[in-house]
């Protein structure tokens, strides 16, 4: 049905190309036309726009019946194939200049993650991964660390919870989890993290009412690099609305933090 050594190649094209424009924004950050969507946290660049739109249109010439779930112009199309785009993960990170951000591409085929494609232009760091294939960060594969002990951890994590306006959010888990663990990061971007625990530069991530968009080519990185994706209650019902990504070892350890986080918090 689809031919997805031509998919990936034309994957890795489209996103290097999303990944320049982002860059060509950036250069005029400080005029940069800015909107609010759901709450005063919650915003959306024209960088964001413009990005989105020319992906749809490159995915559309290819392949005009294809389906696509795009975070800034939502789903159209009804296909087997469906492409899944989160223009920029970590548009805050972006506007305020930081590097930390990244186009994420995810194709999807009868409900399964085939291809994936994260590029953090400011890093030129590009993680993809094919089903069954393994996971690569410029072309070189990698493997999620061997840290087998929560304590020796470095774990991200994200506040999607405050940015929507939720009277229950991640800080109580967060500060459980802290002292357990050897130090956290927030970079901005649950796409970035996914590929970091991948790589083996954290160890784990978690996040609650994050969006498919931001995830979806995140978890097959994660996955084909060895490291285990699930809800905070270890099957993947309550995906995305949980998600935590580890290296496998210290997956068992996260979820006993979480589980009393579990019911209070849905
Ligand atoms: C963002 C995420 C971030 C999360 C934010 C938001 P956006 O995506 O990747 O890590 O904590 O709530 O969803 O909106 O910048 O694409």
């Amino acid at each position: 049905m689809i031919n997805l050594n031509d998919a990936q190649a034309f994957l890795r094209d489209i996103i290097k190309e999303a990944g320049a424009l982002t860059l060509q924004y950036r250069e005029n950050i400080k005029t940069l036309r800015v909107e609010q969507k759901g709450t005063d946290k919650d915003l959306v660049t024209e960088a964001d726009q413009a990005v989105e739109s020319m992906l749809r249109q490159r995915i559309l010439e290819r392949y005009p019946d294809h389906a696509i779930l795009g975070e800034e112009e939502g789903e159209s199309g009804a296909h087997a194939c469906r492409w899944i785009i989160d223009p920029i993960d970590g548009t805050i990170s972006y506007l305020h200049g930081q590097y930390q951000y990244s186009v994420s591409i995810a194709l999807e085929v009868n409900g399964h993650l085939e291809l994936a494609a994260v590029l953090a232009p400011a890093l030129d760091d590009l993680y993809t991964a094919r089903r069954g294939q393994g996971a690569f960060l410029n072309g070189v594969q990698m493997r999620v660390s061997n840290t087998t002990v929560l304590g020796d951890g470095v774990l991200s994590t994200g506040f999607a919870c405050i940015r929507a306006g939720l009277s229950e959010t991640n800080l109580p888990l967060f500060c459980s989890m802290m002292p357990r663990i050897r130090d956290i990061r927030r970079g901005g971007s649950a796409a970035l993290d996914l590929c970091m625990v991948a790589s083996g530069q954290l160890d784990g991530y978690w996040e609650k009412h994050i969006n498919l968009y931001d995830i979806a080519a995140g978890m097959l990185i994660l996955k084909e690099a060895g490291g285990r994706v699930s809800d905070y209650r270890g099957g993947d019902d309550f995906l995305p609305q949980e998600i935590l990504g580890t290296n496998g070892l210290i997956h068992r350890e996260c979820m006993d933090v979480i589980k009393s986080f579990i019911k209070t918090e849905t």
